[in-house]
């Protein structure tokens, strides 16, 4: 190195000492787009699944459905949305097709459609509705576009492939930002054979709607969790290797927990439905689920690194059931109350070592966006929290900078009782979020050990809860 480096490269050195910029988090060898991580703090979404069926009382149409049957008497979509803001949703994804073919928007490509329906003469348009009700109410739109059409008589030719563009440009062109495509695999028996031109489907959303995230069983970017119950494997990794994987044909187990060494990231979505069937049916108004029944489910789909997909079918006078309506509000105010006081907070944390200044304080600071990081060397760290004051608490929630990747893949917390550290919670990944249940506990010491790490350890945020009474009624 010649001295004219020097004089130029030590002042950037010295510079670089003194703002801590040198000691910075590399991202991870995969990392999300910016549009899945503003996806995984969404948490809760709901599904609106509404079609013919739910006149006829199927769950599968056969596409032979007179488009007369659809007729709901006081279709509110304000109702939908504001019920699914005040349940603390941030999107709502709405059948605009299901397995029947039938459309609940005008489509100039299909008379299967609501404008041959008695609803509003056939001037109805369902997508509308929703999503001018969801930018009304501040929430995201998505559509669900079924590839799978009982109806259409090119379903089976390679035309379908060219309808199916159609339908899905003008949803992507009528409805402005829609912010989820959803497609599934699903497919009856007696199906027609047909090829899906999913690389069709996936570019003309990119070109259309650039911000849009696309969910199947192998994403792109959104991936299915492996059954429809909505929960995520204890170990859940955003990862997957995502070539390879035919839709409709997927390894629920290998949906289910992600991979560490998987090639793309590709978010965990859990879907459920809050009562038995997706679509309404009169004999389920009283097997609504509990609200302890979709806390529960929170823990299980949130609380493992992934998002809840909650469907809400509309009745037939095209609202939310009051039943599910009661559900709903009771389940965010017990979630509410859980976690409306992070006893964590403000807390004075040390850790075994750090990277350069984030400090280990940034994990109490209630910012996702600031992290701790050990020092690059270390494979594994402790961080020891003490309370301002003893408490008592029975959750735990554990966050990483996902922004970086997902590191971790061993952790456990110990308490302090009478002097001496006995672990009381443990698992293997984080991901953006991570809440455990356990046994009441009062200390005012706690220690985070995580033990195993597929690169740098960092974490983002740290909390201790009690949960709400009306949780334990589950
Ligand atoms: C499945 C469909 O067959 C069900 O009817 C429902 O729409 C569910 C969310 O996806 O694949």
């Amino acid at each position: 190195m010649k001295v004219r480096h020097l004089i130029i490269l030590l002042p950037v050195f010295f510079l670089n000492c003194l703002t801590g910029r040198q000691a910075s988090l590399k991202p991870a060898r995969v990392v999300p787009t910016p549009q899945q991580v503003i996806y995984q703090q969404m948490e809760l979404i709901g599904f609106v699944h509404f079609t013919v069926n739910t006149f006829t009382d199927l769950e599968w149409g056969e596409g032979t459905e007179s488009p007369q049957i659809f007729n709901p008497t006081q279709l509110d979509a304000r109702q939908w949305a504001q019920t699914a803001k005040n349940a603390g949703m941030k999107k709502l994804i709405l059948t605009a097709k299901h397995h029947d073919g039938f459309c609940l928007w005008p489509s100039a490509y299909t008379e299967h459609s609501v404008k041959n329906s008695p609803w509003r003469n056939g001037t109805g348009d369902v997508v509308r509705d929703l999503a001018d009700a969801c930018a009304e109410f501040g929430l995201c739109f998505g559509v669900y576009l079924s590839p799978w059409d009982r109806h259409e008589p090119t379903y089976g030719t390679n035309k379908y492939n060219q309808f199916y563009l159609n339908q899905l440009e003008e949803l992507l062109t009528q409805y402005g930002e829609i912010c989820e495509f959803w497609i599934d695999g699903a497919k009856g028996e007696n199906a027609r054979d047909m090829e899906y031109d999913f690389d069709a489907f996936w570019d003309l959303v990119r070109r259309l709607q650039p911000n849009a995230l696309m969910f199947s069983d192998a994403g792109p970017d959104i991936r299915w969790i492996g059954n429809e119950h909505g929960i995520a494997g204890e170990t859940n990794w955003s990862m997957i290797k995502r070539d390879g994987i035919v839709i409709g044909k997927a390894d629920q187990k290998y949906l289910n927990s992600g991979d560490a060494e998987g090639t793309h990231w590709v978010v965990g979505e859990c879907d459920v439905s809050i009562r038995p069937g997706w679509f309404y049916h009169p004999s389920e108004d009283d097997k609504v689920k509990t609200p302890q029944q979709l806390v529960d489910l929170y823990y299980k789909s949130v609380g493992r690194n992934g998002t809840l997909l909650l469907n809400i079918p509309p009745d037939r006078r095209g609202l939310f059931h009051e039943n599910d309506v009661a559900a709903l509000t009771e389940f965010r105010s017990i979630l509410e109350e859980t976690f409306q006081n992070n006893l964590a907070a403000g807390a004075q944390v040390t850790a075994s070592n750090q990277l350069g200044k984030l400090s280990p304080e940034l994990i109490v600071d209630d910012d996702f966006n600031s992290y701790w990081a050990a020092s690059k060397k270390t494979k594994s760290a402790t961080l020891e929290i003490l309370l301002p004051e003893k408490g008592t608490f029975d959750r735990i929630m554990l966050q990483e900078p996902i922004f970086l990747g997902q590191r971790i893949s061993k952790f456990k917390v110990q308490v302090n009782t009478a002097g001496e550290w006995k672990d009381i919670a443990g698992g293997t990944t984080i991901g953006y979020k991570r809440l455990l249940k356990i046994e009441p506990v009062q200390t005012d010491r706690i220690r985070v050990v995580i033990a195993e790490a597929n690169a740098t350890i960092a974490l983002s945020e740290f909390g201790l809860f009690k949960a709400s009474e009306r949780e334990s009624d589950f």
